[in-house]
């Protein structure tokens, strides 16, 4: 392997690093692939190397939002507090398609069912709403980060979660004040909080919550917001 120890990570998480993910320009223009591994290095990302295309799901109940606590064993971010579920497209025929953001919805579901095994028959492509794109750049640690542009996307649908130990240590439905109470306390380091959750309900949720009935309001198809 390479330069750099990551003595933390189980096999699981070890061998999806040489998956390949979508490399992108900063209007979101696929311009290459390559590893998850040389994705998250800082030291490619501070040359402004390999931006590349992720996807975040807030996954609603009928009135609570589904947080999730990253496993020990994750690379990036181990032990933090996050949305329903995130990670990459990668980089192949079904999850390239661009029309009507086909291939992260697909990459969505399949990453649904194995992070949190839901199962296949509770939920389907046209669950999944996509509601805007942004651009974030955040360390995780000395030698690791993130660099993306990434998808939002929404569902509203009650699902039986089973989660995967090697990626979710626990979880929980939350209301807008316990998300907020959450924050709070990962402001003031009692708890680690991604930054992309941070984001994500700073940014969005927040403004969207009290009109989640009519939350396609907020559809922002053509917007990459800049955070
Ligand atoms: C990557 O998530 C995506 C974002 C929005 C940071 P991740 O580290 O959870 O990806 P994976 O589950 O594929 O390791
Ligand atoms: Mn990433």
């Amino acid at each position: 392997m390479s330069d750099v120890t990551i003595d933390w990570i189980d096999e699981h998480q070890l061998q999806r690093l040489d998956q390949m993910l979508i490399v992108v320009d900063e209007n979101d223009k696929v311009i290459g692939e390559d590893t998850k591994r040389n994705c998250h290095q800082n030291k490619n990302i501070e040359k402004g190397w390999l931006l590349h295309r992720a996807f975040s799901v807030v996954l609603f109940n009928s009135e609570k939002v589904l947080i999730q606590c990253r496993a020990d064993t994750k690379l990036t971010f181990p032990g933090h507090f996050t949305d329903s579920c995130s990670s990459h497209p990668l980089s192949n025929h079904e999850e390239l398609e661009e029309k009507d953001a086909l291939g992260v919805k697909r990459a969505a579901l399949r990453r649904l069912q194995a992070e949190l095994g839901i199962p296949q028959d509770q939920i389907s492509l046209e669950d999944i709403v996509l509601m805007t794109r942004y651009h974030y750049k955040a360390k995780s640690d000395k030698v690791w980060g993130e660099h993306e542009v990434c998808y939002l996307l929404l569902i509203r649908k009650d699902v039986t979660i089973s989660p995967d130990p090697s990626e979710i240590s626990s979880f929980s439905y939350m209301t807008l004040e316990e998300l907020k109470l959450l924050l709070e306390r990962g402001a003031r380091g009692k708890v680690k909080v991604t930054p992309w959750l941070r984001i994500v309900a700073e940014n969005f949720l927040y403004r969207w919550w009290p009109y989640l009935d009519e939350v396609t309001q907020f559809v922002e198809l053509d917007k990459i917001h800049r955070v």
